[in-house]
């Protein structure tokens, strides 16, 4: 397949096709900038701009994940550095595909890297999605455990879309639950997304699970986010994904 030569080539080449934005997340109370996403893009010479969760998907099929992982920690990781240079306390929250989870050599270079550039495990979220935490099973729940020894900040990604149990979520070492943006969306008029998202939050908080909405795209859903008391949000409303110059002029001007 084409994509594939091509996903390899830009992974290796010098083509500059591969960047990463940041979309930043804020805490509800304060206001301010908690933690920024990293979000990989590819814009590739003859295919265009291939949306992530099409080119991630390929990637694993092609055993190439692993690669794009690096890429994506290696930059992400340099930006950082960056930002703690320039004083910000923000953390950077690094999505893991499910693939990532199962691979202890993507932790073992991730720690290399967090000390090679005077970085530590506490500067970093881990985001994995709900779906790929109850596919792995008991393995994912042992990375994880790993995870939170190691000091790393964990996120259940898409939270509401994979069915979890509620014994489950008791036991799961995660520190964050990000809703899912197809109840956020909506949530201003949806009377169904607004108990829902009500019932996340109650549930969150009996586990003492910080709570962070994705997609959050106008005023409205913000303050009512803001009035239930969840912790943090992110959406276009405050600032949709941006490159890294773009972010600090954001920060520039916002804080
Ligand atoms: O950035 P955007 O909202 O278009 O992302 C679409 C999907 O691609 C999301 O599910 C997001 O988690 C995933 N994605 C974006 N960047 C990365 C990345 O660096 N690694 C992994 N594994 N997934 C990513
Ligand atoms: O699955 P994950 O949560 O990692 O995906 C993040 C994706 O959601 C990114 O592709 C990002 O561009 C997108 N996104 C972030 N904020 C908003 C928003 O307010 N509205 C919509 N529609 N998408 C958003
Ligand atoms: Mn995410
Ligand atoms: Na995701």
């Amino acid at each position: 397949l084409a994509i594939i030569t091509e996903l390899k080539q830009s992974l290796t080449a010098e083509r500059n096709e591969l960047s990463m934005v940041y979309q930043p997340k804020i805490n509800l109370q304060t206001m301010q900038v908690v933690s920024v996403e990293a979000l990989i893009r590819w814009d590739n010479h003859t295919l265009g701009k291939v949306p992530p969760d099409e080119f991630i998907q390929i990637a694993e099929r092609a055993g190439l994940i692993d690669q794009v992982t690096h890429w994506v920690v290696t930059q992400t990781l340099q930006h950082l550095r960056y930002f703690r240079d320039m004083g910000f306390a923000f953390t950077v929250a690094i999505n893991l595909s499910s693939q990532d989870i199962q691979n202890p050599v993507v932790f073992e270079r991730l720690n290399r890297q967090l000390s090679e550039l005077g970085l530590s495990a506490s500067d970093i979220e881990l985001e994995i999605t709900e779906s790929d935490l109850l596919a792995d099973g008991p393995h994912a729940f042992q990375t994880l455990l790993n995870l939170k020894a190691q000091g790393f900040t964990l996120a259940i990604d898409d939270f509401g879309t994979g069915y979890s149990s509620l014994s489950y979520l008791k036991k799961l070492p995660v520190d964050n639950l990000k809703i899912d943006k197809s109840f956020v969306l909506k949530l201003s008029t949806d009377t169904d997304d607004q108990r829902l998202v009500h019932t996340i939050l109650s549930l969150a908080a009996m586990f003492e699970l910080n709570v962070v909405a994705e997609g959050v795209e106008d005023e409205a859903a913000l303050h009512i986010l803001q009035e239930w008391g969840c912790q943090v949000a992110q959406g276009y409303f405050i600032s949709k994904p941006l490159p890294l110059q773009e972010l600090l002029v954001w920060l520039r001007d916002t804080a």
